[in-house]
């Protein structure tokens, strides 16, 4: 209605149809008044209808807000179209279309998706300087997203295939929360992928890894004549691990006997390490926890097999000691009091009191971690630095049986014929080999090339428990320990002269 046409007519209009023309806002009450032919009872009667109008209007404002939906506030525009409360509707109305509408998704980058992704994540997480409980919560939670997330593409089929393909990935302690704590994983999901019953039982028993902490003064001489066989490695490849399995087989007595030195200095830590393969009954068994990365351990040993004695120094040299011929090449200001007192005992052994003893060189190699850094670097960069410090100093030159390069954690290669682990080598540790050959051709050592042996405790699942599997172990006690040199028991003095260089 318009409003000439309301006043040319206002005689003929009631008070109702007046109040309702002013709520649809085609006329207002001071228009009415100035036509001067507006009564004074129905101006009264109108005012009193829009008065009544106006509350009922604020009530169902209100109303409306408190339901705060968009069909409540569309109702309340329709019954006010020129309504005191029109903006504000009108506003409310536009901010709950807005949230209503479904957001965008921050668009996930191409390395956030999928199960490598994840796999990189938690290595990332592993490599990171956070402390225990850190990386086990982070890593926890980057499972959960995700699994999670549908949109990242990683179903709980792809996680079970991960750590299929890498029973060692995560840790014990973190597979025990995800059973336990998340139930995201079930016994039935670790049996579907190969994990056994007494596995199982040390996840639930929380069975701990048992520290080595002794550390003994440093040797200063190898006094026994013998042939001194050197385990050289960066922490955690395997050494310890390794040495014990191995001198292990030997105690069992079937390849050989095993005599210990009880007065060598890392006599200690023989019976340690060893100990831990003398816990296996047939079952799983829980491995040590870290060994001292500053501590040589030189053990005193006499293997007796077929009438002959091969009489041994085996040396655990310090893990930390590859990283500090690096950095004494690389950084030498970085070089703290501990890292001179390591590089010194190598001196003394290899260099100023020298023994004229045959020697053995085993560089271990923790196989599959080409890509996890140690202080921020590759195991590839350390080993290239030592081969540096070792090609200057000529320390293998003279006196070298037999140079090996000691593949270990082979149980983690999903192919481990002897062809596959040369090419493994030679794809990530080209340098390292290639110069241990030279030394070995120039110096008439072993066949002219360093020789590759694969080592594997057995099955290990989440970093601390093993199945043992001897078969590695006696190899290299037959390959390194029993080709050592060695005399008819009963005949020493005459033989041992044999022994020397
Ligand atoms: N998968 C696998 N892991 C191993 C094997 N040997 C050792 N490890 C793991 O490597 C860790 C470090 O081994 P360790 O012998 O202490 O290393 P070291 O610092 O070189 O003496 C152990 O705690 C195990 O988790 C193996 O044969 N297979
Ligand atoms: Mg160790």
């Amino acid at each position: 209605m318009d409003t000439d046409t309301i006043i040319e007519h206002l005689e003929q209009y009631t008070s109702q149809q007046l109040a309702s023309f002013i709520q649809a806002g085609d006329i207002t009450l001071d228009e009415l008044q100035q036509t001067g032919a507006f009564p004074a009872k129905k101006q009264k009667e109108v005012k009193a209808l829009l008065d009544r109008a106006q509350n009922a209007e604020a009530l169902d404002w209100e109303q409306a807000q408190s339901a705060g939906t968009i069909e409540a506030i569309n109702t309340f525009l329709q019954h006010y179209p020129a309504g005191k409360y029109r903006t504000e509707a009108q506003s409310l109305l536009l901010h709950l279309q807005a949230a209503q509408k479904p957001k965008p998704k921050a668009k996930l980058k191409s390395w956030e998706i999928g199960i490598d992704s994840l796999r990189k994540r938690i290595l990332e997480i592993q490599a990171a300087s956070y402390n225990y409980d850190q990386k086990e919560s982070r890593t926890i939670q980057e499972i959960k997203t995700y699994l999670n997330d549908p949109d990242r593409k990683v179903g709980k089929q792809d996680f079970l295939n991960m750590m299929e393909k890498d029973l060692c990935l995560l840790p014990s302690g973190t597979i025990r929360k995800l059973i336990v704590e998340e139930h995201i994983l079930e016994d039935d999901d670790l049996y579907q992928i190969g994990v056994s019953d007494n596995i199982l039982q040390l996840i639930y028993a929380q069975s701990a890894s048992q520290n080595y902490t002794a550390v003994p003064p440093p040797p200063q001489a190898i006094g026994k004549q013998s042939t001194e066989v050197y385990f050289w490695g960066i922490p955690s490849s395997g050494k310890s691990c390794a040495i014990g399995a191995i001198l292990h087989e030997a105690q069992k007595g079937d390849i050989a006997v095993l005599k210990s030195d009880s007065s060598s200095q890392g006599y200690g830590y023989l019976n340690f390490i060893t100990g831990i393969f003398g816990h296996y009954q047939g079952k799983a068994i829980t491995l040590p926890g870290g060994t001292p990365v500053t501590s040589f351990y030189e053990m005193g040993l006499d293997f007796m097999e077929n009438g002959r004695i091969h009489p041994v120094t085996c040396i655990d040299m310090a893990g930390e000691l590859i990283r500090c011929m690096y950095d004494h090449d690389t950084d030498p200001g970085s070089m703290t009091d501990t890292d001179t007192d390591m590089l010194d005992t190598m001196h003394r052994l290899l260099v100023s009191n020298r023994s004229v003893n045959r020697k053995v060189h085993v560089f271990v190699i923790e196989y599959g971690a080409d890509q996890k850094l140690y202080n921020g670097k590759p195991q590839s960069t350390y080993l290239d630095g030592a081969i540096n410090y070792i090609e200057r100093t000529g320390i293998l030159k003279k006196e070298t049986d037999d140079i090996y390069i000691m593949l270990t954690k082979v149980d983690k290669a999903p192919l481990a014929t002897p062809s596959d682990l040369r090419r493994y080598i030679n794809d990530h540790y080209r340098n390292f080999k290639q110069r241990l050959d030279a030394i070995c051709k120039a110096n008439d050592i072993g066949n002219g090339a360093a020789k590759i042996i694969a080592f594997s405790l057995g099955k290990v699942c989440f970093q601390h428990y093993c199945e043992l599997d001897p078969s590695a172990a006696r190899n290299a006690l037959s390959t390194i320990f029993l080709t050592t040199a060695s005399y008819k028991s009963g005949k020493r003095s005459k033989a041992l002269q044999k022994l020397k260089g």
